[in-house]
């Protein structure tokens, strides 16, 4: 999976660090999912999905769910099809997450899967998590370009998240079976040559902010009860400027808040772990994966047939 590298070496030199290009990562990989098939996911209304359509420049983007007629009205060229959480759906799918054992399986989100004509892509942009590309079938071209920030310009007139400006510091096509991991930050830009299937195996990164929110929800659903107390206190102090001490005690009474060793690991524990679809908790692991069986969409055919992995 990891080509020459060994999973030691990799975590050192490049998990979180810098791209890495791994060709025949998973050389002979079938997919267990046709773009037909994936159509097919994305007319469901359980399943998250997206078409993102590129024209000259500028991006357009659709939420699912979608209707046969949405994409009996696509052209040949310039768009993609993504749909979120494919391994919740897909059996097959999920089997391919014991590929990346030598990561922690609470790490990982999901695997996103988008079906693109010639020329479709979702612009350039970069994400806050860290992402293998598994190119499946067709090729795409990928560019990838300098670290971003939050302070990196964004493109404020499109609905998806395009950087102002993209530089390729360097390019390659991949071909089925190749990988490209990208660490957080790394701006990047795919695009389709042929039709083609990737899968983004996708790992979580909320923001400290979300997990100080999450937290203070934990601590008040524990009766954490404890408040704010003054420093010692000068008649120096009484100014309408805030004394560095209140500063310093606030400090001190937030960290003594947390620092809890027994709230944290039972907190993290559950916060990282929890569903990403808490609507589908009703549905068993075989009504997921029974939703797409009969399901054959794509270019207005729809045959009943049985869906039978390849
Ligand atoms: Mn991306």
């Amino acid at each position: 999976m990891l080509g020459d590298l060994s999973a030691d070496a990799f975590l050192q030199r490049y998990w979180q660090q810098k791209p890495l290009l791994i060709r025949h990562a998973l050389a002979n990989y079938r997919s267990p999912i046709s773009g037909d098939e994936l159509a097919g996911l994305a007319l469901e209304s359980e399943v998250e999905s997206r078409l993102v359509e590129s024209q000259g420049g500028d991006w357009t983007l659709k939420h699912g769910p979608f209707t046969e007629e949405d994409f009996l009205g696509l052209p040949e060229e310039d768009w993609t099809l993504l749909v979120q959480g494919v391994d919740l759906w897909v059996p097959e799918v999920q089997a391919l997450l014991s590929q990346f054992a030598f990561l922690p399986p609470w790490r990982l989100d999901d695997v996103m899967v988008s079906f693109a004509c010639p020329g479709g892509s979702v612009g350039p942009h970069f994400d806050q998590y860290d992402v293998f590309l598994l190119q499946v079938e067709g090729q795409r071209r990928w560019q990838i370009g300098a670290a971003c920030s939050s302070e990196t310009p964004m493109r404020d007139d499109s609905p998806l998240r395009i950087l102002k400006e993209f530089e390729a510091e360097e390019e390659w096509v991949l071909e089925p079976g190749d990988m490209l991991y990208l660490p957080p930050g790394v701006a990047h830009w795919g695009v389709a040559e042929t039709e083609c299937l990737t899968f983004s195996i996708g790992f979580r990164s909320p923001s400290i902010a979300d997990m100080l929110g999450d937290l203070s929800v934990e601590l008040m659903t524990q009766g954490y009860d404890v408040h704010y107390r003054d420093p010692a206190l000068t008649p120096a102090m009484a100014s309408s400027n805030i004394h560095q001490a209140f500063i310093d005690q606030a400090k001190q009474q937030l960290w003594q808040a947390i620092n809890d060793d027994d709230l944290i690991s039972d907190w993290f524990a559950r916060f990282m772990t929890a569903t990403k679809y808490p609507e589908l908790e009703e549905m068993t692991e075989e009504e997921r994966h029974a939703i797409i069986r009969g399901r054959r969409y794509f270019n207005g055919d729809s045959v009943d047939e049985s869906f039978e992995p390849r």
